[in-house]
């Protein structure tokens, strides 16, 4: 019988954006996350030979054979791996508090590799694991770790992977603002690719990053929020101006997430630590310390609803769920 892993999501202080290698999902540049403990998803393989494909169950509903492409992509390195000639029945929950639109290609495909090695009976290492998950989802590389997790760009499929940082057991927490008027989807991994080929914000992006990486290693080792923030709400920043560059162009904003900076701003002006980040989504994310994180919220929620704010806070690496 194989075994149920759990993977959490994690989110980037420093982002990856941008690949050198779209295969083998080698980035451009080294990235640095949080994983948090709010946000998981809890995943079984089963490879079995009476099936004509491999299948998707997630949150019950079998996905269409489309959506399976991530997916298949890590079975059939773990297959490769383990002389294994069957497909395989994946069995997936995604765990998100509210209807958020959160749905995790970090937690999702870090579980996936977890759950298809253990079904194979590969015992991998951390390292392997984060170099299998990586295939599936560059970011759910980091997944494998809890606490600050740093992928490591390396040039290679061997020397590409994430590692740990620090276990984050300090005052640091996440409260994400979940907005409701989602724009138009660009993917991920559309979009990282076409502001690679066309912003010329990009090389800008690049040429700060050293930097900013060191200095945010620094501040996690001084924990200090208002350092980590400040160096993660100005590379997101960065990060999101080489799309409007892009051409054509595009941006991950709404009216909702500006309005979401704007109160975090105030916030701060309050006198609170708090900073925010965003990925390839609407939804802004507030940095804080978990001590500030009730009275953030209370103020949030003057803005928003209270349903539309979710705590987190730094949550574990990847491990066979218990039950
Ligand atoms: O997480 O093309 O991993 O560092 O979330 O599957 O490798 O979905 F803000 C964007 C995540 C990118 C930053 O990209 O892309 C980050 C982002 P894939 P992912």
């Amino acid at each position: 019988m194989s075994k149920w892993v759990r993977a959490h999501t994690n989110i980037a202080l420093i982002k990856y954006w941008g690949k050198e290698n779209e295969e083998l999902i080698i980035p451009k540049n080294n990235s640095l996350s949080l994983t948090l403990d709010a946000f998981y998803t809890d995943t079984k393989v089963t490879f079995d030979a009476t099936l004509t494909e491999d299948q998707l169950v997630l949150d019950g509903e079998q996905q269409a054979s489309g959506v399976l492409k991530k997916v298949s992509t890590v079975l059939d390195l773990v297959r490769e791996q383990a002389g294994i000639k069957t497909f395989a029945r994946v069995e997936s929950i995604n765990y998100v508090p509210t209807a958020a639109g959160l749905a995790s290609s970090a937690s999702g495909l870090a579980a996936l590799a977890g759950a298809a090695s253990e079904a194979a009976g590969l015992t991998l290492s951390k390292k392997d694991l984060s170099r299998l998950a990586r295939h599936g989802s560059g970011s759910a590389s980091r997944s494998i770790f809890g606490g600050f997790a740093e992928w490591e760009k390396g040039t290679n499929d061997e020397d590409s992977f994430a590692t740990p940082v620090d276990d984050a057991s300090w005052d640091i927490g996440m409260l994400f603002i979940i907005v409701k008027d989602a724009q138009k989807d660009v993917s991920s991994r559309d979009g990282m690719r076409r502001t690679v080929e066309t912003s010329p914000f990009y090389a800008g992006w690049l040429n700060t990053l050293d930097q900013d990486l060191s200095d945010m290693k620094q501040a996690i080792k001084e924990r200090s929020i208002k350092k980590v923030g400040t160096i993660a709400e100005r590379n997101a920043l960065k990060m999101h101006a080489t799309t409007l560059g892009a051409n054509p162009p595009f941006t991950y904003w709404s009216a909702d997430s500006m309005k979401a900076m704007d109160a975090v701003r105030s916030i701060r002006k309050e006198g609170y630590d708090a900073y925010f980040t965003m990925d390839a989504g609407p939804n802004v994310k507030v940095i804080c310390r978990q001590t500030d994180m009730s009275a953030i919220k209370e103020q949030l929620i003057t803005y928003f609803d209270e349903e539309q704010i979710i705590s987190a806070k730094p949550g574990p690496g990847i491990h066979v769920r218990e039950n």
